[in-house]
């Protein structure tokens, strides 16, 4: 106490006090570096990344910051993580639960990180994906930034046309026309801010649209990469690139002299998507789900001024990034809508030890998953099913202890309820979790894929109006309906059902329902036109995929998903006639499925054929493709017990 009153005291006294305000102890420059949909294991600083890996200046980075080895994002896909990273408070508290909603607009009433750090003397800039707002009423040049460039959009962004006034590159609230790649452009823009602004504190929020779909990287960089996938070769291409623009902004940092009080964080905005080849070793999962693999992201915190280097296995997440801001930038935090995050300058310095925290995860009605974490302990949901996992000896959640422990379920599962309670209302998707009754008066629409009468089921548990032997035979120009799920505009004619994935859509179109099945017969017609691109994915009964097959005009693609991982294990080049309707089969007997399409066959012994399917899912790339002549015949539970093999027939 003498100590600070002394030090105090001679600052008054001695001539240093009458000096400018920039000549007391500097404010630190705040940068938020956000990548997008990246593996957890896509990282060198992940010690389990695969060989192929490169990010050495992210390395770089998580050898002169801390590495926060259990940092989360506050959902599995990207709008509603940004809304609950730029407020610091949880989005469900604003009804933002799926990417619909927090896409549409995060409300202006909301205030986020420049708004704080503006009236405080920083400059402020926003680089790249905004996707809290799609249009230019809600961009962030609007909402406290003083630079902004960048795409509102929907989340994706083409990466080398950015001249295309129907999906603009904005500076400020101007549609500019741009050349290059994007992820350079955005990284050389911050350069230039943070040269421009290097005299007062700064706030740069750079968002990379990098490693999000579409897969793009100009070709030299991704002829570095030999890893057998075409996919993966770019993924890893687009975050190298990513990780070189990053490496430039922090030399800038460095030649400019304002590195050692700069306080930089790095995280993905969830988890990698497993279907685009991204790998989130060890953990569960990826993006749209709530295990470890969608919500666990490679996580930084760089100061150098003020944190020694190293990790911490301490929980932390996203919402914690504004209120520690606001510490090291001596703001004072809100006091009428408390932040959910918090300030982790003491935990980072050591200062304090760890604590036990909750973390709360809720994707609303539409997708149905939800999750709580406290201490180690997790609990996932997707709508009638619940996962326990106890992380201290199973971070890859393998072992559900949830029959074994129905006190801790029933625990966690209150905790969450009471979280939840606390939170508004989905602002457009129904009711707050699967299952939960909504509020007298307060039913919503139902989804106009569910809204059509007199559709029959597609399942092979309601064999009702099917063929003899549980067989389900439909004419798919009856889909969507319930149960099944549709995202995209599914539309039946001429006794097929055509989808084309919209321009502005980054997912692919979806149709997904049940189907339970081991062994059996599952076939429909095909008519892939344009730049059309079908999958087929089965997942089984805990909501792990199994199988995907890719189909494209020229080769047909069959993937085994385990967990985290997608390994291609067979790939049989093709000759499609464009425009022509062929007959698709896939034949499963025991752990031997034959895949049949045109004229080419593949044949594969895996016991990932052998076990439980759960779901079917359609998805659609580009297009228009159709569907028709559905039919889905199950056999009895076959036996297990053969050796993996393949066998491919080339077309004649
Ligand atoms: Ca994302």
């Amino acid at each position: 106490m003498k100590h600070t009153f002394t030090l105090i005291t001679a600052l008054l006294l001695s001539p240093l006090a009458s000096l400018p305000a920039a000549a007391a102890p500097a404010k630190p420059n705040i940068v938020v570096i956000l990548a997008d949909d990246l593996g957890y294991a896509d990282v060198l600083f992940n010690p389990l990344h695969p060989k192929e890996v490169t990010t050495p200046h992210l390395d770089a980075l998580a050898k002169e910051g801390v590495v926060c080895r259990q940092g989360y994002v506050t959902g599995h896909v990207c709008s509603p993580t940004r809304a609950g990273l730029m407020t610091g408070r949880y989005q469900q508290r604003l009804g933002l639960y799926t990417g619909g909603e927090a896409g549409s607009g995060l409300p202006m009433s909301e205030k986020i990180f420049p708004q704080y750090l503006k009236p405080a003397g920083y400059a402020t800039a926003q680089f790249g994906k905004w996707h809290l707002g799609p249009t230019p009423e809600w961009s962030p040049a609007l909402r406290g930034f003083d630079e902004v460039f960048g795409f509102l959009g929907r989340g994706a962004h083409d990466y080398f046309k950015l001249d295309d006034p129907r999906d603009p590159i904005y500076r400020g609230t101007n549609v500019v026309r741009e050349t290059g790649y994007l992820t350079d452009r955005l990284g050389e823009e911050a350069v230039s801010f943070i040269q421009r602004h290097k005299a007062q504190p700064f706030f740069v929020y750079l968002a990379f649209n990098a490693v999000h779909a579409p897969l793009q990287a100009p070709a030299e960089e991704i002829a570095k990469f030999k890893t057998g996938t075409p996919e993966r070769n770019t993924l890893l291409a687009m975050g190298k690139r990513m990780d070189d623009a990053i490496g430039r902004v922090v030399a800038t940092l460095k030649q400019e002299g304002v590195w050692e009080n700069t306080l930089l964080f790095f995280c993905s905005d969830n988890g990698g998507p497993l279907a685009q080849t991204a790998d989130n070793t060890p953990l569960r999962g990826g993006k749209h789900q709530d295990y470890e693999g969608g919500i666990r992201v490679p996580f930084l915190v760089c100061w150098p001024a003020q944190l020694k280097p190293g990790e911490t296995q301490m929980p932390v997440i996203s919402l914690d990034m504004l209120p520690t801001a606001l510490a090291a930038a001596g703001i004072e935090a809100p006091a009428d809508k408390p932040l959910d995050g918090k300030n982790l300058l003491p935990l980072l310095r050591g200062e304090v030890a760890p604590q036990q925290r909750h973390l709360f995860w809720s994707a609303g009605s539409e997708e149905g998953w939800w999750a709580v974490r406290s201490g180690d302990w997790k609990l996932v949901g997707e709508k009638g099913r619940v996962g326990l996992f106890d992380l201290s000896k199973d971070v890859s959640e393998k072992t559900d202890l949830a029959g074994q422990l129905p006190e801790k379920v029933a625990e966690l599962t209150r905790l969450h309820d009471g979280w939840l309670a606390e939170m508004a209302n989905p602002l457009k998707a129904g009711a707050k979790r699967f299952g939960l009754p909504l509020p007298a008066g307060s039913q919503p629409k139902k989804p106009k894929s569910e809204r059509k009468k007199n559709q029959p089921p597609l399942s092979a548990a309601a064999p009702a109006s099917s063929a003899p032997g549980g067989a389900v035979r439909e004419s798919f120009a009856r889909m969507p309906g319930k149960p099944w799920h549709a995202r995209g505009g599914w539309a039946a004619k001429d006794g097929a059902l055509w989808v084309t994935q919209k321009a502005d859509e980054t997912q692919p179109a979806l149709l997904r329902g049940p189907a339970e099945f081991r062994g059996g017969v599952l076939s429909y017609e095909l008519n892939l036109q344009g730049d059309g691109r079908h999958t087929l994915r089965l997942k089984a009964p805990n909501g792990d995929f199994l199988i995907r097959l890719d189909v494209a005009p020229d080769s047909l693609i069959l993937i085994k998903m385990t967990g985290d991982r997608n390994e291609t294990i067979s790939r049989t080049p093709l000759k499609l006639a464009a425009g022509s309707w062929q007959q698709l089969s896939l034949a499963i007997a025991a752990e031997t499925l034959t895949a049949k399409l045109g004229e080419a066959m593949c044949s594969i012994t895996d016991e990932v054929f052998a076990r439980e399917k759960a779901e079917l899912n359609f998805l659609v790339t580009g297009g228009p493709v159709g569907f028709r002549n559905f039919s889905l015949t199950p056999d009895a539970a076959p036996a297990i017990g053969q050796s993996k093999t393949a066998t491919n027939t080339r077309p004649k």
